[in-house]
């Protein structure tokens, strides 16, 4: 992605101009510098791209916010999730021994891990907030390995963009954008709070992406995916969630 400076991007107008023209101008300088969402084309794609290239050009390196450890949340709020199946049952009685992370798409090497596997390659930890979009929050420590060591491990080739990621629930899929995930907070958690990820938070494996939203910290990930385009996946805005209804950038 090409740099841009803020100045630049202030002279085109994306920042001070409010209304139609310069949603329009925030428009050509996006795609000039390559700054589209993958759901630029909906309804809201010009209001889209707007925040897309402004929060990229801002704060590509941003730092969600972290929390002293006295501030996780005694009851964090466990959103409901679909009831597991019994193939999801057994792999919970073994373990989840047999569970495994697939890396595939544009890599020099695919892989497939288990979760002794992710662990061994890096683990670290971050007391950070879940955001849902109905307007709860809670804080918690994920502990994790970041998805910066897998990709890096897998080897993504120079052209990827996005990576796409898959969980045992086909209708729960995401993407992210380069800068979100090589983003040192964003991980695949394994744990929480000092313990196994419990399966309501979404263990065996969850990807945490503490800038975005709770939707983007997809449950019980199976399947990465790098690519550098989104149109072959779904219906080609990026994720399930511009299918139905949400933004595929949900930065916070
Ligand atoms: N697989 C899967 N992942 C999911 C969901 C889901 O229903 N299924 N819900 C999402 C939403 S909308 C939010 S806000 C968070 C909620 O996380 P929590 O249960 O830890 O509070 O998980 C996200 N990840
Ligand atoms: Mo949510």
């Amino acid at each position: 992605m090409t740099p841009i400076s803020r100045r630049k991007l202030i002279a085109g107008g994306a920042i001070t101009a409010a209304g139609v023209a310069g949603l329009a101008a925030a428009d050509r300088i996006a795609r000039r510098h390559g700054l589209i969402p993958p759901d630029s084309g909906g309804l809201y794609g010009p209001g889209e791209t707007l925040t897309y290239a402004a929060q990229r050009v801002m704060g590509e390196h941003a730092l969600a916010r972290e929390f002293p450890r006295g501030m996780i949340s005694k009851a964090p709020f466990m959103n409901e999730v679909a009831p597991p199946t019994d193939a999801f049952k057994k792999q919970q009685a073994a373990g989840f021994r047999d569970w495994r992370l697939v890396v595939d798409g544009m890599v020099e090497q695919p892989l497939s891990l288990s979760v002794a596997d992710l662990q061994a390659l890096a683990r670290r930890n971050q007391i950070t907030e879940v955001v849902c979009e109905e307007g709860w929050s809670y804080v918690a420590e994920w502990i994790g390995t970041p998805l910066s060591a897998v990709l890096q491990e897998a080897g993504t080739l120079p052209q990827v963009r996005y990576i796409v990621y898959r969980s045992i629930q086909s209708d729960w899929w995401e993407s992210i954008d380069m800068a979100d995930a090589l983003h040192p907070q964003t991980f695949l958690t394994w744990g929480m709070n000092d313990g196994d990820l419990p399966v309501g938070f979404g263990g065996p494996l969850r990807m945490r992406v503490p800038r975005q939203l709770g939707y983007k910290s997809v449950k019980y990930i199976t399947h990465l995916t790098a690519t550098d385009s989104m149109k072959k996946f779904g219906k080609g805005l990026g994720s399930a969630s511009p299918e139905g209804g949400y933004a595929w950038y949900a930065g916070i």
